[in-house]
């Protein structure tokens, strides 16, 4: 059998060609409609000079649009290379400049800023212009193999600029399989999809879970409580942040009642506290099934969908991934029940960073595991736990943000003598991104977060800055963040009990 995307959902396509694969606002595709429209869009890429292994760069809204325009470069052989809609100019830039695309696909009134970054050497187009020139012939499906690339991930890092994270069609068909197997997805299934779709999580176990199985989904632009509990009724599974959950309880219509047709609600991408996994099931009946993953590996570990859902655990690994738990400095692996690094290896892990060899080396151990970052052990069911992160990272709503990118913007200010950021417990998003600065000068913290919105995405833009006369140092002169998130835990008022 092929081992390429699209011939897995070109399966699909076929199998479950007269049932619905989406719905969005009151109408709906089927799997026919969907793979005749992706073929004619797959066509006018095509036209447009698009070949296999050339990228194609998507900053889009959610819209079945955009989720056509995935199909359609997966099967023209291209990479899809989606983007936060919330990036702005100055962060646009560099992915188009490092990745080279032949393409990039915007939202309608950005072709002058997408002309700008693409500096000549980028055709411009929108979902409109390009669903306003569908050929009548669809195009023949791209020969690919499993080892080519179908799509890069931006990810950031600790340091440094964001690396591309290569996945091939072998990553993404193998990942899907496994999780249609282990959550029980079948043609029955009616996803409540709420996330955005350029992430791992929206894109790829969200839409791949319903295609490979046959399932339909109902496409929701943004998570927004009051529709998702309406939908309960006629749906049967939840994918989410855990900001979701939380929203979720903070809503009074959640009840058991209202999510008594749901099979299966599904938390990642942060950590889903213990107290609101109990809270969720006490108000619901249902206990929430967390899993743990990354962009670079896909999904690596998830609780049983029969057995026990532990609260504050993300579950074994997946049948095909190999997990350990090592010595982050050394490498030495762990006995059970040690705390240390995650390292994982298995065919949903990543082909490396997009044209950076040494970072890709330096990520992976000489056996081929990949060295995920995460601190955690293995308990004696042979359940993860995650207890922390190696990288500096704040997890905000499920969105990544690395606090050199924000420090370096404030550290090139001159009103700013030094900054450090820090994320800080936050009862809806889990960790809220906050600035301490040194200020040099008269400084105005207001203006500087609506300055700062100019160059960085909002998620990014601290929610609080702090000015403080002198930052705390250790006795090699490095800022002491750690006694800063301490005299900070309590800045936003985290409710010692969740909401019931
Ligand atoms: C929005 N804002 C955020 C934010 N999302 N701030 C911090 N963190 C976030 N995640 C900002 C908005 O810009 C706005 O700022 C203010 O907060 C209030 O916005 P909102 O209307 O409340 O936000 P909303 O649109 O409802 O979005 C919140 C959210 C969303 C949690 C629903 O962020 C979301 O869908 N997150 C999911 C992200 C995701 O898919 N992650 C998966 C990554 S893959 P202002 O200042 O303008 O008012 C991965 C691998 C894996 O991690 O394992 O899955
Ligand atoms: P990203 O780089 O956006 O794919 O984010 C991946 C990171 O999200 C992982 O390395 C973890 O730190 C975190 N993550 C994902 N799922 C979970 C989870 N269930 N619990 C805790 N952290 C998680």
């Amino acid at each position: 059998m092929p081992g390429d995307l699209h011939s897995r959902f070109a399966q699909s396509f076929a199998r479950f060609a007269d049932r619905t694969l989406v719905e969005m606002n009151g109408k709906a595709w089927t799997y026919a409609e969907i793979e005749a429209l992706s073929a004619r869009l797959a066509a006018r890429l095509g036209e447009l000079g698009v070949r296999p292994g050339e990228r194609v760069l998507v900053q889009t809204g959610k819209s079945v649009e955009t989720l056509l325009l995935y199909f359609a470069v997966v099967r023209s052989g291209a990479i899809y290379l989606p983007l936060n809609v919330d990036y702005t100019e100055a962060e646009l830039e560099y992915f188009a400049a490092d990745a080279g695309p032949v393409l990039a696909v915007c939202r309608e009134g950005d072709e002058p800023l997408f002309e700008r970054i693409g500096k000549g050497a980028v055709a411009v187009t929108t979902l409109a212009a390009l669903f306003g020139n569908l050929p009548e012939q669809g195009a023949a499906p791209a020969p690919r193999a499993a080892d080519d690339i179908a799509a890069i991930l931006y990810t950031s890092g600790t340091t440094g600029k964001p690396k591309g994270a290569m996945l091939t069609n072998r990553n993404l068909v193998a990942n899907g399989e496994t999780l249609i197997d282990l959550w029980r997805f079948t043609l029955e299934d009616r996803l409540i999809h709420a996330l955005p779709i350029f992430h791992v999580h929206g894109l790829f176990v969200a839409v791949h879970c319903v295609v490979f199985s046959g399932a339909s989904m109902v496409f929701l632009e943004k998570f927004e409580s009051s529709a998702v509990i309406d939908l309960m009724a006629c749906s049967t599974v939840l994918m989410g942040v855990p900001t979701f959950y939380i929203r979720l309880l903070a809503d009074a219509r959640f009840t058991r009642e209202a999510a008594a047709n749901m099979r299966l609600f599904i938390s990642g991408s942060a950590p889903l506290s213990a107290d609101i996994h109990r809270a969720f099931e006490a108000r619901s009946g249902h206990r929430v099934l967390e899993r743990y993953g990354m962009t670079e590996t896909g999904m690596l570990t998830s609780n049983p969908y029969e057995g026990e859902r532990r609260a504050g655990y993300v579950g074994p690994p997946l049948p095909d991934v190999e997990l350990r738990i090592a010595d982050f400095e050394t490498g030495k692996v762990l006995a059970q029940g040690e705390v240390g690094i995650v390292e994982v290896s298995g065919p949903n892990v990543f082909a490396g960073y997009w044209q950076m060899h040494e970072k890709t080396a330096a990520e992976f151990r000489p056996d081929g595991f990949f060295i995920t970052g995460d601190m955690g052990f293995i308990d004696t069911d042979g359940s993860v736990q995650l207890v922390g992160r190696e990288k500096d990272l704040i997890i905000s709503g499920g969105l990544n943000v690395y606090p050199a990118e924000v420090e370096a913007l404030l550290d090139d200010r001159a009103d700013v003598a030094e900054a450090a950021v820090i994320g800080v417990p936050h009862p809806e998003f889990g960790e809220a991104v906050v600035a301490v600065v040194q200020p040099a000068g008269s400084f105005d913290a207001d203006a500087v977060r609506e300055e700062m919105r100019r160059d960085l995405a909002a998620f990014k833009v601290p929610k609080r800055i702090i000015v403080l006369g002198v930052l705390p140092r250790n006795t090699m002169g490095k800022i002491q963040k750690k006694l800063l998130r301490e005299k900070y835990a309590g800045l936003f008022e985290t409710p010692s009990s969740p909401p019931l």
